[in-house]
C-alpha cells in the first residue's frame, strides 16, 4: 500500500494534515507536527497583528467531540511568514499557511506579503471563523466571498485555497460552488470548518462550558462527520479540477477513508489531534493502511471519489 499523494505541485507521503488551529500556533507546536507522521502541516489562521483571542475557558471536549471559541489567538502573520522563510521546503514535508484577516483590507495586505515572499507554500484563506463576536462568517455571504476572492486574486498570483463553513442546503452548495468556479485562482477547497455557534451544556452544573459568547462555539469531532462528508462530496463533484481537503470528524483510518471516498485529496485532523496529540497521526495513518489492505486497494486514487449511490 502506498499512501503518497501529489497535488498542486506538492508531494505528500500520506494524506494527513493537522486542521488549522490545532497544535500550530507556536514554532514549538509546528516543529512537533513537522516531526510527526503528518504528510504536511498547516499554521494557525493568522491576522495582521498578534491576538490574544477570547477569554478562557474557550475550548471544551465532550464524549462526542469539542466546542471552541478561541477567537483567533495567533502571533501575527509576520511570525508565521518568518517560520516559512526559515523552513527547509526542499527536504521537509509541505507547509500550508492559513490566513484569516479581520477585514478585506487586512486579507489583501497579508496575501500581498505572501505573494511578495514567493515561498513554495499553499495558502488556505479562512472564510469561516465562527467565533468573532459581531463578525459573521464570510462564507455565508456569497457576494462578499466573491468580492474577497476577486480582490485577493489580484494581489496573490499563485493558486490558493479557501476554508469553508459547513453548508446545509443544496442551493447553498450550488451558490458557493458558482463563486469558486468563477475564481480560477482557487486550487483547493477545505470542507469544513467547525459547525458554528453550537451550545454545549453541563447538566450537573446547569451551565455553559466555555466563557465567550455566553457559551456558543464551533462544534467539531464526531458530531460533524456526516455534515463534513456531505460538504466534501458536494464540492468535489461540483468543482472538478479543484482539490478538496476533507476536515471534520476524522479520528481513525475509517473516517479518513470515508473522506477520500467522498472525494477528498487529503484530510485534516482537528479535535482528535487536540485530544490525543501528534501520536494519533501515526495511528490513523497505520489504520488507513490496514483498511486499504483489507479492501484490496493499493493507492488512494484506487478509491478516491468512488462513493457509490443507490
Ligand atoms: O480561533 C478560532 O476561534 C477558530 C477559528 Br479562526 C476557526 O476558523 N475555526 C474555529 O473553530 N475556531
Amino acid at each position: 500500500v502506498d499512501l503518497a499523494v501529489a497535488w498542486l505541485g506538492i508531494q505528500m507521503d500520506n494524506p494527513l494534515i493537522n486542521a488549522s488551529g490545532v497544535m500550530c500556533r507556536t514554532v514549538e507546536e509546528l516543529e512537533a507536527l513537522r516531526h510527526s507522521a503528518a504528510g504536511a502541516l498547516i499554521t494557525k489562521s493568522c491576522t495582521l497583528e498578534p491576538r490574544k483571542g477570547n477569554p478562557e475557558p474557550r475550548y471544551a471536549s465532550t464524549a462526542l467531540g469539542s466546542i471552541n471559541s478561541m477567537g483567533l489567538p495567533n502571533a501575527g502573520y509576520r511570525y508565521y511568514l518568518d517560520y516559512a522563510r526559515r523552513y527547509d521546503h526542499e527536504h521537509d514535508k509541505p507547509l500550508l499557511m492559513s490566513v484569516s484577516g479581520m477585514s478585506l483590507e487586512d486579507n489583501l495586505e497579508m496575501m500581498a506579503a505572501f505573494d511578495e515572499a514567493a515561498l513554495p507554500v499553499l495558502v488556505e484563506l479562512n472564510l469561516s471563523c465562527p467565533n468573532l463576536p459581531g463578525k459573521p462568517q464570510i462564507g455565508y455571504d456569497f457576494e462578499a466571498s466573491a468580492r474577497l476572492l476577486a480582490e485577493v486574486s489580484k494581489v496573490y498570483r499563485r493558486p490558493f485555497g479557501v476554508k469553508l463553513p459547513p453548508y446545509f442546503d443544496p442551493v447553498h452548495f450550488g451558490e458557493m460552488a458558482d463563486v469558486l468556479d468563477g475564481c480560477p485562482s482557487i486550487g483547493f477547497v477545505t470542507c469544513i470548518n467547525s459547525i458554528g455557534n453550537g451550545l454545549v451544556i453541563d447538566l450537573e452544573r446547569e451551565s455553559v462550558v466555555i466563557r465567550p459568547k455566553d457559551g456558543l462555539g464551533g462544534i467539531g469531532g464526531d458530531y460533524v462527520l456526516p455534515t463534513a462528508l456531505a460538504n466534501v462530496r458536494e464540492f468535489a463533484r461540483r468543482l472538478p479540477g479543484r482539490h478538496v481537503i476533507g476536515c471534520g470528524g476524522i479520528r481513525s483510518g475509517r473516517e479518513a477513508f470515508m473522506h477520500i471516498l467522498a472525494g477528498a485529496t487529503v484530510v485534516q485532523v482537528g479535535t482528535c489531534l487536540y485530544e490525543e496529540g501528534p501520536a494519533c497521526l501515526t495511528r490513523i495513518r497505520d489504520e488507513l493502511v490496514c483498511l486499504m489492505q483489507d479492501k484490496g486497494y493499493r493507492t488512494l486514487a484506487d478509491f478516491r471519489g468512488c462513493l457509490r449511490t443507490l
